[in-house]
């Protein structure tokens, strides 16, 4: 299932958690700046002096988009939609029109932005927006801090990132920074004027700071590389640095998803259980209701570990992510069980604060999703429930 099927349920459940007003209230805004996020396609801005390579390097992204004839245009947005069209919006705010993607002779003069939308797949996860530094030092530094409001991540276009661009960029908040790729474009011109390897070397040190990191690219090979044979030339695709660079960008727009995914589905398991098991159409998982509290804790914990052996049982693979909900499930359930509890005074302030801290390790593996963490998150049941039975004896009298 692609990530984009998996998104939709979550936004739902997300919205209906938000609309009820199931979260606590530090919470909420959280939850809504989640829900904006995956409501949106993640926001590739590819920003860089005029003529540095921005529209060569999206038409590399998104095979047969040119967008160069825009040259004129500052800020282009490339998004998914219903059919071809754009709209230019000009200066004094006025909007035109145009069906399908513009040549030159369609683009109006004063048009101080476009977006175009496209009908295509790989617009559903990401859009791009060229944002080109056009103007003086002041305006220039005026758009690269719009850039670093709503970009998720941001491709730098330059043959050089001289002392003047590196000083745009340095004022940049860390954490867009820790999502952005300084693209070396032309690189076949600069290997053939034998100043490549230079300046790669002379950006590195800055680059480990600035950036995720530096991607010498000859686009128009690596665009020849992807688009000219019925299959990708690898080598070639390769070599151009095609390969590492796109690899790389799809890597981090989906890493934004997934880690937006998990944090969305923890507030939900923790918060809104209820929502996640309708839209599951799974029966809210039942608390046990009689007997001393540490027993139906043990009897859940026993029921839990039954069912994730069931499960093991069944045929295929047993799944991280399967186990790891399930932990994270059954550690929610311990927590809730104990705080209850703990507000009537009935258990003492170590058990409950035992489980709430495995509930929110839980959460911490989950994130990691691979078999290491359904190991140590099965690992951390283990021992709620060796402390529930220790404690069992002596503060009920079992
Ligand atoms: N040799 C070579 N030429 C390139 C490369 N990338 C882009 N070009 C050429 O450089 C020129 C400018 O490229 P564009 O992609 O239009 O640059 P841009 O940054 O979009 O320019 P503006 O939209 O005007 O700001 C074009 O003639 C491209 O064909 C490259 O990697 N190698
Ligand atoms: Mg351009």
């Amino acid at each position: 299932m692609s990530l984009a099927n998996l998104i939709e349920p979550v936004v739902d459940q997300l919205q209906t958690a938000l609309d009820r007003q199931l979260f606590p209230s530090e919470w909420q805004q959280w939850g809504a700046r989640l829900l904006d996020h995956l409501k949106k396609p993640v926001q590739v801005a590819v920003v860089g002096l005029p003529g540095s390579g921005k529209s060569t390097l999206i038409s590399m992204m998104l095979p047969d988009v040119s967008v160069a004839a825009l040259a004129g245009v500052p800020v282009v947005e490339i998004a998914h939609g219903p059919k071809p069209r754009t709209a230019f919006e000009m200066e004094d705010g006025q909007t035109v029109r145009h069906a399908g993607l513009p040549q030159a002779q369609d683009v109006p003069g004063n048009a101080v932005r476009a977006r175009i939308e496209l009908p295509l797949d790989d617009l559903v996860r990401q859009n791009f927006v060229e944002v080109s530094l056009t103007g003086g030092a002041g305006h220039q530094t005026s758009m690269v801090n719009w850039v670093a409001q709503w970009a998720d991540v941001v491709l730098w276009c330059t043959d050089d990132f001289d002392a003047a661009e590196q000083k745009l960029w340095a004022g940049v908040p860390e954490e867009v920074k820790d999502h952005s790729f300084l693209v070396l474009t032309m690189a076949d011109r600069q290997m053939m004027r034998g100043v490549l390897q230079d300046r790669i070397a002379a950006l590195e040190p800055l680059v480990a700071e600035e950036f995720l990191g530096l991607y010498p690219i000859a686009t128009i090979q690596a665009i020849t590389a992807r688009t000219s044979g019925a299959q990708v030339n690898a080598a070639l695709w390769r070599s151009s640095g095609g390969k590492e660079l796109f690899d790389g960008v799809m890597r981090q727009v989906d890493n934004g998803r997934t880690a937006d995914m998990d944090q969305a589905q923890m507030l939900l398991s923790r918060f809104a259980p209820q929502v996640e098991a309708a839209a599951r159409n799974l029966p809210t998982p039942p608390v046990p209701q009689d007997g001393p509290l540490f027993q139906q804790a043990l009897s859940l914990l026993q029921a839990r570990a039954n069912d994730m052996v069931a499960s093991l049982a069944a045929p295929g693979e047993p799944r991280a992510d399967d186990v790891l909900e399930r932990c994270v499930d059954t550690a929610n359930l311990l927590a809730e069980l104990f705080q209850a509890a703990g507000e009537s005074g009935a258990i003492s302030q170590t058990v409950q604060s035992d489980t709430q801290e495995g509930a929110e390790m839980m959460l911490l593996f989950q994130l990691e999703k691979d078999e290491d963490a359904a190991v140590d998150a099965v690992t951390l049941l283990l021992q709620l429930k060796k402390e529930i039975a220790d404690r069992a004896a002596p503060e009920e009298g079992l």
